[in-house]
């Protein structure tokens, strides 16, 4: 029997936090109220927010230097569905769930999506996975994507990687979802190894005809990372690129921004300001990184860059959050998976609500006036603010958690599946 989150158990494990929690929303009502800002129209906005959990995130992760799973991990896409069905009760805010095939290969596709639906879930973009061998590369013993995908010199090699992402379209059609990602691990790892262009062209080309193959009411989205697996030069490496390949792709392909997947110091927000500009912005993967795509809890190393992204977020879709995809991308390799993904999403709620409380009126004004220090000052005067109470009221509006890490815990959620599936049994992903 698999493990259900009620709101009335979360009712039941609040009930001694409620009492607090107003009394700080009222005070900060009184204090947003001075400044001319309205709490409601914030919460409302805050709760609408949804971002997709990753299939693949819902085991431990790991490193090359090893993995250290904690027990308790889902067999089976229908079991990380209610791990993502326990997440979306406590945030209220993780209604959808993306899949990377074939690490998901549902045999009845008809049976997860209403499986899925039965526990409140959609699916969100699908992820076609071309940077290792499985069952459907290896069946014929030739084919294989050591050296690439969609930029394999090999036509054979290419298209296998298009049949695949032809055969995760029509897999996302069956469960209702409208967007294929592409990340490709395309490249190359020593100087010499192949032709800069030629690898770009192929891929282009390939990217084209995935394109051709997008049902009407369908995107597609092309995801760069300027390196790993491929060490010397990635064929997708930064968002330049990435455009050039949405741009001859077609019209329905967006450019999608994973935070972990620049240079380091670039600057991610003026990123998504061209790319909004152009049309071209797909949609996100958050995460944190130090160093590289380190796939760290969002924002728990910059906290006040994933503030602006979202600013740059709100700026485009003119005062909210814009109809683009979001989705987390994070590796889980201490923590308790489902705690890391309760804390990414947290942070990015809080993220929204300082985005949303910037009198954008004022720093137009600072900025057409040549004065930076005032633009400081408006942009602090949001992040400063402890929007906490109004990301709590937001939860409790789509009738979830309050506290949402202390109430996963309270209802002590992962021993008791640890208790129904066993420690044996990790699941697929990174
Ligand atoms: C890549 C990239 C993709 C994800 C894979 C697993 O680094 O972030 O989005 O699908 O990892
Ligand atoms: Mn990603
Ligand atoms: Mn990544």
């Amino acid at each position: 029997m698999a493990v259900r989150i009620t709101p009335e158990q979360i009712v039941d494990v609040e009930a001694d936090l409620l009492a607090d929690h107003e009394r700080d929303l009222a005070a900060l009502a009184e204090q947003l109220d001075r400044r001319g800002v309205v709490i409601d129209d914030i919460v409302e906005q805050i709760a609408r927010f949804s971002v997709a959990a990753p299939s693949w995130a819902l085991g431990t992760g790991g490193t090359r230097f090893g993995r250290f799973p904690r027990g308790g991990e889902p067999r089976s896409t229908e079991e990380k569905l209610d791990d993502i069905a326990a997440l979306n009760a406590v945030t209220g805010a993780n209604r959808t769930v993306s899949l990377h095939v074939p690490w998901d290969d549902p045999r009845d596709p008809a049976a997860l999506r209403s499986y899925a639906a039965d526990v409140g879930l959609g699916f969100d973009a699908m992820n076609s996975n071309t940077f290792q061998d499985n069952a459907s590369t290896t069946a014929g013993g030739e084919i294989s994507y050591k050296f690439g995908s969609l930029a394999h010199t090999d036509p054979d090699v290419r298209k296998q990687a298009l049949e695949h992402n032809r055969a995760v379209i029509e897999l996302g059609v069956q469960l209702g979802s409208t967007a294929i990602t592409v990340w490709l691990a395309d490249g190359m790892n020593h100087p010499g190894q192949a032709n800069f262009r030629r690898q770009f062209e192929r891929v282009a080309e390939g990217l084209h005809e995935i394109h051709e193959a997008l049902p009407r009411d369908w995107e597609m989205y092309v995801e760069h990372k300027p390196y790993e697996p491929s060490f010397y030069a990635s064929t997708n490496p930064d968002w330049g690129s990435s455009l050039l390949l949405a741009q001859h792709a077609g019209e329905r392909a967006k450019c999608l921004v994973d935070l972990g997947h620049h240079l380091p110091n670039t600057n991610i927000e003026q990123v998504v300001s061209r790319l909004a500009m152009v049309g071209r912005l797909g949609g996100f993967h958050f995460n944190d990184s130090k160093y590289g795509d380190d796939d760290l809890t969002v924002g728990s190393i910059h906290p006040y860059q994933l503030f602006l992204v979202v600013l740059e977020l709100i700026e485009h879709g003119g005062g909210g959050m814009p109809d683009v995809r979001y989705m987390i991308d994070a590796s889980h390799n201490l923590k308790d998976p489902l705690e890391d993904l309760v804390q990414s999403t947290d942070q990015l709620q809080h993220a929204i609500a300082q985005g949303l409380l910037v009198d954008r009126c004022a720093l137009s004004e600072a900025q057409e006036r040549n004065d930076p220090a005032l633009a400081a000052d408006v942009l602090q005067a949001a992040y400063r603010t402890d929007v906490r109470p109004l990301v709590a009221e937001a939860r409790r509006r789509n009738a979830a958690a309050l506290n949402p890490l202390m109430t996963i815990r309270r209802l002590g959620y992962r021993s008791a599946v640890r208790a129904e599936r066993g420690d044996g049994t990790p699941a697929s992903g990174l």
